[in-house]
């Protein structure tokens, strides 16, 4: 088991941040380049990462998925036939780099060119802990209401990229796409998706940025 480092005036966001450290140096001399996926539930991140699984065919894809409980999502990505392993974090909201550290004890490294890890469900605590990705990005689903980014502005700023998913539904909710445009521009300017994953819309544009 690993020592975390609690020791005075240190506190846990320090200690993982420290863990998430040696996780990003274990990725790079193994040559493996990981994407983190924050969001809500039900925002589409299980959809997303099965189709840039279809579109990253030529690349050996490794996933570690976080849920409450449950393996449902570990099945959706298993009938692709890629590495995967389940992280059920109990009554945590958040995955951790302690829990990460111990994932990655499940996976050939060695064989692993991109490895996409879905966080816990939700916009707010997954942002204070990294988890020793190059990348984070926030996916958000327009169904959620065109007020998601002002009113979690913490995640989005410290996000690498931000998918808004479902756009298909648009129409059928009353929610602007545009007011969310906006309000990433002023609170966060980032590299920005539109996806309807359901549709296979959108998924090359976010595959080809991430493997460039
Ligand atoms: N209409 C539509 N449905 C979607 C889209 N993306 C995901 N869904 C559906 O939304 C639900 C939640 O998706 P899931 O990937 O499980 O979300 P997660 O909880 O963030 O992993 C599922 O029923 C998906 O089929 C989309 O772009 N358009
Ligand atoms: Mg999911
Ligand atoms: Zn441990
Ligand atoms: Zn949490």
């Amino acid at each position: 088991m690993h020592k975390i480092d609690l020791s005075i005036g240190k506190d846990i966001y320090e200690a993982n941040r420290e863990i998430a450290k040696k996780i990003r140096e274990i990725f790079d001399r193994k040559g493996v380049k990981a994407i983190d996926f924050m969001g809500s539930i039900g925002s589409g991140k299980t959809l997303i990462i099965e189709r840039l699984i279809e579109i990253l065919k030529g690349y050996r894809i490794g996933v570690i998925v976080g849920d409450v409980s449950g393996d449902d999502d570990y099945k959706r990505i298993k009938k692709y036939g890629v590495s995967v392993v389940n992280v059920n974090t109990g009554k945590e909201c958040h995955l951790d780099a302690h829990l990460i550290e111990h994932a990655i004890e499940n996976l050939d490294l060695d064989n692993i060119d991109y490895l996409f890890i879905e966080n816990i469900g939700n916009l707010v605590c997954p942002a204070d802990f990294e988890l020793g990705s190059h990348k984070r990005g926030v996916i958000i689903s327009i169904t959620e209401g065109d007020d998601m980014v002002r009113k979690h502005p913490l995640i989005f700023q410290i996000a690498d990229f931000i998918v808004i998913n479902k756009i298909d539904l648009a129409p059928y909710i009353d929610a602007s796409v545009d007011r969310l445009l906006d309000d990433i521009k002023r609170i966060s300017p980032k590299k920005v998706f539109l996806t309807d994953a359901k549709n296979r819309k959108g998924i090359e544009e976010l595959a080809e940025w991430i493997v460039k």
